[in-house]
């Protein structure tokens, strides 16, 4: 057991029964031209998690340890998408719509896809979700179960959308989460801060934060 500095108390991780999970990570959120830039967002504001979860990412596939992706969309014929999310924003553009990088939010397209820095290597469970917490109307539970997984290292975009509501789920599933402040991203920087300070406030309501350099430092220590 290796114990990481945290807030708001140590986390204890396992390597066996920890998996990283890699939150939607798209073009479309990251990328001019996407879902994200469709909203009015400034998307270079996510592009400061990309490096840092690449290095976390690699440590994670040297020691072993499992990686879980997602990847927020919809099936061709938006079946799966409720009319109140294709609709929601009254946008010009928006879910299901062709644009610059494919059809907006629709699996398949280019833009739906893992940014290249953080493709997923085989092997590694990809998670395509029609919501925005990673666990509704997925398989990602059963996934996480069947590998005796415990604990989340939760990384991605964004902080106060698809992240905390996927630790939200995750948390009243059982699941222990640790968030990486530096590998998460959100579109407000007020967002990014109070989204982190949620988690952790009122003894780790919803989990635990810390950055990458402190996990990686001791998990790396307590592995050789
Ligand atoms: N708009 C926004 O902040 N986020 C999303 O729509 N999805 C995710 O967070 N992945």
């Amino acid at each position: 057991m290796t114990m990481i500095d945290a807030k708001p108390y140590k986390f204890e991780l396992e390597p066996e029964t920890t998996a990283l999970l890699i939150i939607d990570m798209q073009r479309d959120f990251l990328e001019p031209g996407g879902f994200g830039e469709m909203l009015g967002n400034d998307v270079s504001q996510l592009r400061h998690a990309i490096e840092p979860t690449r290095k976390v990412l690699n440590t994670f596939r040297e020691l072993g340890m499992m990686v879980v992706h997602t990847r927020e969309g919809h099936r061709p014929d938006l079946t799966d998408c409720p009319p109140a999310k294709k609709s929601r924003g009254n946008l010009e553009l928006g879910i299901g719509d062709l644009g610059p990088m494919g059809r907006v939010l629709v699996r398949g397209e280019w833009g739906h896809d893992i940014i290249d820095e953080l493709k997923p290597a085989l092997g590694e469970p990809v998670i395509d979700k029609p919501g925005k917490g990673s666990f509704y109307a997925t398989d990602l539970e059963r996934i996480l179960l069947n590998q005796g997984i415990k604990r989340l290292i939760v990384t991605g975009v964004t902080t106060e959308v698809c992240v905390q509501t996927t630790v939200r789920e995750a948390n009243d599933r059982g699941f222990e989460c640790l968030v990486l402040a530096d590998c998460v991203g959100s579109y407000f920087p007020e967002f990014q801060e109070v989204g982190l300070k949620m988690i952790a406030a009122q003894g780790g309501i919803f989990g635990w934060v810390t950055d990458s350099a402190q996990l990686l430092s001791e998990l790396s220590a307590g592995v050789s």
